[in-house]
């Protein structure tokens, strides 16, 4: 049975591609696992059927068998170790690449979050304007030391892993802030990610989505 995983009926994202459906696409294409998708509006994920796969009423969810799991990080690593092609063989090198799936999570991806709470939860508040700035430098804080890191390689540990695809997927929320190009090598990081031919068939995949619901509303 091919799994099935959960996506926006109407994205918010307007097809750009920047719910977490999209990482766990870009994971399948990248092992070769064929899928299907739910579709869900809101109201669906807020019911007990959603509810009882993930309990904060979310998407990406992902079914396989008896197996039933949300949160994306936990999927792409149920994925990438089931499947070769995301994790390397040698043990340490598996290890430093998990790391950076979880560095993408809880280190980086905070500090972007917050710049979107602040552009759009938040900008009606009257300590907006005075917020961001402080916002996008613990943002540009993590990026030097990333940028640092990444220097001239292509990918964080060698070969391309997990950890590259969260973090490309996390970084790609920062598109329209016009801060990652304050670091060149980490947008032409991002963009190698891009070029990959398993997201380009996993951005085309939820683009559909989206044309698709343009075309029957
Ligand atoms: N930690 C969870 C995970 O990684 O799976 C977080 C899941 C999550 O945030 N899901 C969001 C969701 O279901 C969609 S991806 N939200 C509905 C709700 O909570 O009621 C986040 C997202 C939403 C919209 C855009 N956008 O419009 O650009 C980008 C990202």
């Amino acid at each position: 049975m091919k799994p099935i995983i959960t996506a926006f009926k109407s994205s918010p994202d307007r097809g750009r591609g920047l719910a977490r459906d999209m990482h766990v696409r870009w994971a399948l294409e990248e092992v070769g696992q064929r899928y299907d998708v739910r579709l869900v509006t809101f109201e669906e994920m807020k019911a007990p059927a959603h509810l009882a796969i993930h309990p904060f009423g979310q998407i990406p969810t992902y079914e396989e068998d008896g197996l039933a799991l949300f949160e994306s990080g936990a999927i792409i690593l149920h994925l990438a170790q089931r499947h070769a092609g995301l994790l390397p063989d040698d043990p340490d090198a598996r290890a430093r690449a998990i790391a950076w799936m979880f560095a993408a999570l809880s280190t980086v991806e905070p500090a972007i979050l917050d710049l979107q709470n602040a552009v759009i939860l938040e900008h009606d508040k009257p300590w907006a304007e005075q917020r961001l700035p402080l916002v996008k430098d613990r943002i540009r804080n993590r990026l030097r030391q990333l940028s640092a890191r990444l220097g001239d390689a292509h990918w964080l540990d060698s070969a391309f892993t997990a950890g590259d695809l969260l973090m490309v997927e996390v970084l790609r929320r920062l598109s329209s802030s016009g801060l990652l190009n304050e670091f060149p090598n980490l947008a032409a990081y991002v963009s190698r990610g891009e070029a990959r031919p398993a997201f380009k068939r996993a951005f085309a995949a939820q683009l559909a989505v989206f044309t698709a619901a343009l075309g029957g509303s």
